[in-house]
């Protein structure tokens, strides 16, 4: 969070997280186009995102200018360094989860690199706004959204279903992540 508040201004930086496929460059690409966005992509081959994906959004509330640098992680593992990278300075997250039966282990196990990621740079997953979004719920095996609730579950945070390639859900998941970060930032300048 860079606040300066001679100008007004804070900058918050939001990261889109989780496993491969599980639909991040989709949300910033409907983000992107529901707000008239023009988004960033470096570097993707066919649909895998293999540096990251980034837009900037721009909020007036309080007198006060947000602006929210969004990024999404490229999910495969091999691009761990990049992923790494650019949780650098991250704000609050969105962890996207695909809803299939098939990808639930995955999904699990990804929580814990998130918080390996989030430790790197000295933070943890209670001292950081994060919203889960249970994407792909239009998926033939979704799971249950009561089970997901219960295997894909990080204590204390909020989560909202979507269906990032229709668009449903994409700007209530961003709506609630700054939200978060808009709370963060009243309780910091009091
Ligand atoms: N059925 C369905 N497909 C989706 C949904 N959201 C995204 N997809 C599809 O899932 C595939 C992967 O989406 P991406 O947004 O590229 O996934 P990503 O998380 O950025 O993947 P990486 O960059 O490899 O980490 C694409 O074919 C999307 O069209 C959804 O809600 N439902
Ligand atoms: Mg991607």
């Amino acid at each position: 969070m860079l606040i300066d508040s001679s100008r007004g201004t804070v900058r918050f930086k939001v990261v889109y997280h989780g496993i491969a496929m599980s639909g991040k460059t989709t949300n910033i690409e409907q983000l992107a186009k529901q707000s008239g966005l023009d988004m960033l992509s470096f570097d993707t081959k066919g649909e895998r995102t293999l540096v990251f994906d980034f837009i900037t959004k721009k909020l007036r509330t309080d007198g006060f200018t947000l602006t929210f640098s969004i990024y999404t992680i490229p999910g495969q593992d091999i691009y761990k360094d990049i992923r790494r990278m650019v949780m650098r300075g991250v704000d609050a997250v969105v962890f996207v989860v695909d809803s299939s039966e098939r990808r639930l282990s995955e999904n699990r196990e990804f929580i814990r690199i998130l918080e390996e990621d989030l430790r790197l740079y000295g933070k943890d997953l209670e001292g950081t706004p994060v919203v889960i979004q249970y994407n792909k719920r239009d998926l033939p095996d979704a799971l249950p959204l009561e089970v997901l609730q219960r295997e894909v579950h990080i204590p204390g945070k909020k989560s909202i279903e979507a269906v990032a390639v229709q668009g449903k859900g994409v700007s209530e998941t961003f709506d609630l992540v700054a939200q978060e970060l808009q709370e963060k930032f009243r309780k910091m300048v009091g």
